[in-house]
């Protein structure tokens, strides 16, 4: 496993110099989903696909940007399921995005194969999270000659003070509305940039509150999808002391995806905020 977190630290370093340097336009392509691809789409998918490809330990890779499976190493031990650059929509506006990683157990593509998780702040400051299942996640950052030092142990506290609803408001349930209401009313604050990756990062340092993507009446099964967004953010919150669950309570960890693209309402927060959401949701 570390040898694999050593090549996050390249790709990290790599796609942060593409984001500085290079085109922000788009390509004339879309992703697997239909989303428009941004040309620094394409450059991090291919740096993260160029790093990988000789790592003895990956079995195959799985990109946002990619409708297939690309096998690697029919002997690989782990699948890695990425987000090449999550939230490249908000990049040409200059805020933070990221990188996110699901390293799975060989063809276990599901929350219980998940066997580790990372993710890539590309911020002001170029900062790397890792997690594997059951650890306390570590935060790094990289540094003056682009090594990457420890900065932290990430531990949420029982309750925090941030809420980050995600979704468009006027598609919500009454019953979500009401819940996301009910944490301002207690004086949570909001905090919501439109990318995952530094919205949930800020939770996490900040010590906790909760990030919220919904099923709502225009995106019934929410908008983040499992393989590469939620399912790794779930194993870091629970590493870190929260809990990730979906509209029914599940635990993130324990849904199995159908389709490598498939997407799942997520609630990412503190026991305090989750216990909110199960009493709201009458869970
Ligand atoms: P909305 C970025 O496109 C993204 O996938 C996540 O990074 C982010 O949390 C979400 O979409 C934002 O979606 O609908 O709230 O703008």
């Amino acid at each position: 496993m570390l040898t694999v977190f050593e090549k996050l630290k390249h790709i990290a370093q790599e796609i942060d110099k593409a984001i500085k340097n290079e085109d922000l336009g788009y390509s004339e392509n879309q992703n697997a989903t239909g989303d428009e691809q941004l040309k620094l789409d394409v450059a991090s998918d291919a740096i993260i696909e160029h790093t990988l490809s000789d790592v003895s330990l990956v079995k195959q890779i799985i990109s946002e940007e990619k409708e297939e499976i690309m096998p690697i190493n029919p002997d690989g031990k782990y699948t890695i399921c990425y987000d090449p650059l999550d939230g490249s929509s908000i990049v040409d506006v200059n805020f933070s995005v990221g990188s996110i990683f699901g390293i799975y157990e060989g063809d276990n593509l599901t929350g219980r194969g998940l066997r580790a998780a990372a993710y890539v702040v590309y911020g002001p400051r170029l900062e790397l999270v890792v997690a594997t299942r059951g650890h306390r996640p570590r935060h790094l950052r990289s540094g003056t000659r682009g090594l990457f030092s420890t900065r932290s142990i990430v531990q949420l506290k029982e309750k925090g003070k941030l809420n980050a609803p995600g979704g468009t408001q006027k598609y919500w349930s009454p019953t979500h509305k009401a819940f996301i209401d009910s944490l301002f009313a207690e004086g949570y604050r909001l905090r919501y940039s439109g990318g995952m990756v530094p919205d949930l990062h800020q939770i996490l340092l900040k010590g906790g509150g909760l990030f919220s993507y919904p099923g709502a009446s225009d995106r019934p099964k929410g908008k983040l999808r499992m393989l590469f967004e939620a399912l790794p953010f779930a194993l870091i919150f629970e590493a870190a002391g929260g809990e990730a669950i979906d509209e029914q309570g599940r635990r993130l960890l324990d849904l199995e995806p159908e389709h490598i693209h498939d997407t799942t309402p997520c609630f990412f927060g503190s026991r305090y905020e989750i216990a909110k959401m199960r009493e709201a949701y009458g869970l």
